[in-house]
C-alpha cells in the first residue's frame, strides 16, 4: 500500500534541513510554488481570506478552505499543511475537522490555541485571546485519536506570543501540548526581529519539531533554522498573494496607463505557461485517444 501523506511528511522530516512549505490558496498557487521546488505547500486560512477580499477572521467556512485543499491535492499530490484555524469549535469539532482534512489528502492539519472566531494573527493590535491549556490539550487528544496512526500530523499552535504573552509562556504552553502528543509545534511571533523567536527556539525543549513563520522577520532563514536542530517545518505562509497582488498591479497599472496591453507582455507569463499549469498536454491526449 502506498505511504499515507502523514508518513511521506514524517519521512520527509527525518532529514536534517527543515521541511520548507511554501503558501498556496488554488491549486494554480501550489503548482507554481511546487515549480520552484518547494517539497510542501501551506494551504492557508489567510490567502484564502484574502483571496475573497476578506478578513482572516474566521468568516471563510471551513468547507471552503476544505474544498481548496481537496482541490489542491487532487491536482498535485502534493504534501499539504492544512492551518484550520481554531479547528472550527471545540475538540469535537476539531476532530471532525481532521477526518475530513484526512480524507482530503492533507499531511498535517494545524489549529491554534485561540478563541473561535480567531483574530488574523499578524494585525498590529488585533484582539487575541487563548482558550485555557486543558481546553487545548483536549483538542489535541480529539485530533489524534481522529486522524489514527498514519493519519495526518497533529500540529499544534500556539499564539501566546502574538497574545502578548513572554517567551516563558509560550514554552509552558508548547511542553503542555507536546504531552498532549502534539507531533509538531507551531510558534507564532509578531517579531519584529528574529531575536524572541530565536530566544524560543534556544530554550525549547525539543519535545517535538517546531514550526516557524518567519513572516515578520524574513531575515530568519534555513540555515538558522537548520542549525538549531529543532525546527522541523519553516512556513513561508502569505507570499502567494502578496507575490501575486504585487504582480497584478504592476501589469494592470502599466496596460491602464499605456492603454494597450502591450505595455505589460515583459511582466506577465505567456500563454503558454499557463497552458502548461492547465495541462493542456494531458487534455489532447486524451482527445486523440477518445474523440472519435
Ligand atoms: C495563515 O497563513 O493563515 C497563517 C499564518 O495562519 S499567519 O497569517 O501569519 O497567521
Ligand atoms: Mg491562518
Amino acid at each position: 500500500m502506498n505511504a499515507t501523506p502523514g508518513d511521506r511528511l514524517r519521512d520527509l522530516m527525518r532529514r536534517p534541513t527543515p521541511v520548507e512549505a511554501m503558501s498556496c490558496h488554488s491549486p494554480l498557487s501550489a503548482l507554481v510554488a511546487l515549480e520552484a521546488g518547494f517539497p510542501a505547500l501551506w494551504a492557508s486560512g489567510f490567502e484564502l481570506s484574502a483571496l475573497y477580499g476578506l478578513p482572516d477572521a474566521g468568516l471563510v467556512s471551513m468547507t471552503e478552505h476544505l474544498e481548496m485543499t481537496r482541490r489542491i491535492v487532487e491536482r498535485t499530490n502534493a504534501l499539504v499543511i492544512a492551518d484550520l484555524d481554531t479547528g472550527s469549535g471545540n475538540a469535537v469539532n476539531a476532530a471532525h475537522a481532521m477526518k475530513l482534512y484526512a480524507s482530503g489528502g492533507a499531511a498535517c492539519v494545524v489549529v491554534e490555541d485561540k478563541v473561535f472566531p480567531k483574530m488574523t494573527s499578524l494585525i498590529p493590535g488585533g484582539r487575541q485571546e487563548l482558550i485555557r491549556v486543558e481546553e487545548y490539550q483536549g483538542k489535541i487528544a480529539a485530533m489524534i485519536e481522529a486522524g489514527g496512526r498514519h493519519g495526518p500530523i497533529m500540529a499544534a499552535r500556539t499564539e501566546a506570543l502574538v497574545a502578548g504573552g513572554t517567551v516563558d509562556e509560550a514554552l509552558e504552553r508548547g511542553e503542555a501540548y507536546a504531552e498532549a502528543g502534539a507531533e509538531l509545534l507551531l510558534v507564532h511571533s509578531k517579531g519584529p526581529t528574529s531575536t524572541e523567536i530565536e530566544d524560543f527556539i534556544a530554550r525549547w525543549s525539543g519535545a517535538c519539531p517546531l514550526i516557524i513563520v518567519p513572516t515578520a522577520f524574513p531575515a530568519f532563514s534555513r540555515e538558522m533554522a537548520a542549525r538549531s536542530g529543532k525546527v522541523g517545518v519553516m512556513v513561508y505562509a502569505n507570499h502567494a498573494v502578496r507575490a501575486s497582488v504585487a504582480a497584478m498591479r504592476q501589469a494592470f497599472a502599466a496596460i491602464r496607463q499605456a492603454g494597450a496591453a502591450e505595455a505589460a507582455e515583459g511582466m506577465i507569463a505567456p500563454t503558454a505557461d499557463i497552458f502548461e499549469l492547465q495541462d493542456m498536454a494531458e487534455l489532447k491526449r486524451l482527445e486523440d485517444k477518445f474523440l472519435r
